[in-house]
């Protein structure tokens, strides 16, 4: 069990996963919970990160820090997804062994899966085909990051753990439309053109791809349940169980919003992988399961969004 004075470190903790792990660790009562933003301690810097670590000894470390985009960032910028990802990760993984943490949960990504893996995919399908192209580079940092865990597990028995979540979304999501994933995009698509009174908005490729999408609280319930209850170097995957298309998402998401205006498609920008639907039997084996429906999660995510983005 962990006490709820424990210190606690979210690397990354004014991401979409790091603020939602923050605010349910706070909500939990949890009160040890040092924050340093990138202009406090810069990730990527080993002297500044080792410090931190020896100074501040936290117990336990969630790493959520990391340089993350859809599927147009991930594809025109693989130099800076593989690299400054693996520098931060490295960093911070090698500084919280130093420094002797009680555990550690990496969090990882479902396009470390291959681009033709079975679906739903099961854990099991790690390196055992290619990668999706437009996302290798960001892809193979996170598999390096699984790989260091659980090295690091073999050769000195760190409690370093891996959960490998789906696509997320939610509050303090990235809504830049150039940069962000595509749930947020077409919320913000889809309301700016209720409020210009459009007649359609643009989504990018065929519509055919099916994504799998959770809501960053339960993600966020989700690492706290593995902090508590799970203490092996296997990756274990996190997501809800259901996929759709992203043309029911769209459409879904238009519903939500009340814009009732026509869906124009954008061919030159790329698919991605097919399908990316986790195999969660083991997660759900161990006990744990989403609370939050599809619809539910974009109305919450529409309502934070009118509030923080859209004023
Ligand atoms: O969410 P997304 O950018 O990333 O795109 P991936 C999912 C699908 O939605 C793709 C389509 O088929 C996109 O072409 N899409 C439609 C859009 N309209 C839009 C739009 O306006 N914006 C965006 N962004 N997409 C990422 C990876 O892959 O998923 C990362 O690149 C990461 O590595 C992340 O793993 C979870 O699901 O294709």
């Amino acid at each position: 069990m962990m006490d709820k004075s424990e210190k606690i470190f979210v690397a990354g903790y004014r991401g979409l996963v790091g603020s939602a792990l923050i605010r349910r660790l706070e909500a939990e009562g949890f009160t040890n919970l040092p924050k340093r933003d990138r202009s406090q301690l810069d990730l990527a810097d080993e002297a500044g990160v080792q410090n931190f670590f020896v100074q501040d000894k936290p117990a336990i470390v969630i790493f959520a820090a990391a340089k993350v985009g859809g599927i147009k960032a991930n594809n025109d910028f693989p130099v800076e997804f593989l690299l400054d990802n693996l520098r931060v990760q490295n960093t911070v993984i090698r500084a919280a062994h130093e420094s002797g943490v009680r555990k550690l949960l990496f969090l990882g990504s479902s396009c470390i899966y291959p681009k033709h893996a079975p679906q739903p995919i099961p854990e099991t399908a790690l390196l055992t085909g290619p990668l999706e192209p437009t996302n290798e580079a960001y892809a193979i940092a996170k598999i390096a990051g699984i790989k260091l865990c659980q090295a690091y597990a073999r050769e000195y028995r760190a409690n370093f753990i891996s959960a490998m979540p789906t696509n997320l979304y939610g509050p303090n999501d990235n809504f830049d439309l150039e940069t962000s994933h595509v749930l947020a995009a077409l919320l913000r698509k889809a309301h700016e053109a209720k409020m210009r009174k459009a007649r359609e908005i643009v989504v990018w490729g065929s519509g055919k791809p099916r994504r799998e999408f959770l809501h960053v609280d339960d993600v966020a319930g989700a690492c706290l349940f593995l902090l508590e209850k799970y203490d092996s170097p296997e990756i274990v995957n996190v997501g809800c169980g259901a996929d759709i298309s992203i043309r029911e998402l769209a459409e879904l998401i238009c519903d939500v919003v009340g814009f009732d205006g026509e869906l124009a498609w954008d061919a030159t920008k790329p698919d991605g992988t097919p399908r990316k639907l986790l195999d969660v039997t083991k997660l759900n084996n161990l006990g744990w399961r989403p609370t939050i429906p599809l619809r539910d999660g974009i109305v919450r995510t529409y309502d934070w969004f009118l509030k923080n983005v859209a004023r």
